[in-house]
């Protein structure tokens, strides 16, 4: 099972054998992975080849370590594609997760020099700066902060951002929604972040801001979110034209 005349690495072969274990379910979220010992012994394995597999299994995001308990086997990531403009409430329903919404706040105000630059209106125009926590399945996904301009996208409503901001554009509203520009940067979670979507401290996240076009080509949206690291991964096609 572990061929030691192979020219890819001993522990990168016991890395793609425990990664293939969680994709299969034979390791579920949760799970205890066997000890140092026991996958040395399992495989004829230093113990340092063995610490090697399971550090990078840590890095990825497979699993993490308990001090003095042992290694567990993380929830598995969302795989996220970069190419479809879609809205949160899609993304999860589409995964058969229940997307809901905890709201932090909802509110009208001035934009100020950043916000205006951002949607390109008048500084001092009006508006909605919400904030909101994502969470599929009652977990805490992401945590959001958008900015609409209220001239732009009329009558929101707390009632309405508890549900879905697109599905309002588009259904109720019957604007279409056209394209946007987004940026995707590392970061580690602060201690109200680490609070807000029950992180460890240190944690990494993933900061997306996404500025979106109504398809007659005005902005409608700045959106700066924290998306857990630990649970998303994002995929794109790429061709060599
Ligand atoms: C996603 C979008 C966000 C959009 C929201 C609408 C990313 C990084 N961001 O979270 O820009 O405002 O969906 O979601 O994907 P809703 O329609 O469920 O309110």
């Amino acid at each position: 099972m572990i061929d030691k005349q192979s020219p890819i690495p001993i522990y990168f072969q016991l890395v793609e054998k425990i990664q293939k274990e969680i994709e299969q379910g034979i390791l579920k979220p949760g799970d205890v992975l066997p000890s140092e010992r026991e996958y040395a012994d399992t495989y004829d394995i230093s113990r340092m080849t063995v610490r090697q597999a399971i550090t990078k299994l840590v890095n990825d995001g497979y699993v993490h370590r308990k001090k003095g308990t042992g290694t567990f086997v993380n929830e598995s990531k969302i795989d996220q594609p970069l190419q479809g403009l879609t809205s949160f409430t899609e993304d999860m329903r589409e995964r058969g997760f229940v997307p809901s919404n905890r709201m932090l706040s909802f509110q009208v105000r001035e934009a100020s020099d950043y916000i205006a630059g951002k949607l390109n209106i008048a500084l001092g125009a009006q508006v909605y700066e919400i904030e909101r926590i994502r969470l599929a399945d009652d977990q805490p996904m992401a945590l959001e902060t958008t900015w609409v301009p209220c001239d732009v996208i009329t009558g929101l409503t707390e009632e309405v951002i508890y549900d879905s901001l697109y599905n309002y554009i588009e259904s109720k509203l019957g604007l279409a929604i056209g394209s946007a520009s987004q940026v995707i940067e590392s970061s580690i979670v602060n201690e109200r972040e680490m609070n807000l979507l029950s992180l460890p401290k240190g944690a990494p996240v993933l900061l997306i801001e996404r500025i979106t076009f109504l398809a007659d080509g005005r902005p409608f949206e700045f959106v700066k979110s924290r998306y857990r690291a630990d649970r998303y991964r994002f995929r794109i096609q790429m061709s060599r034209s």
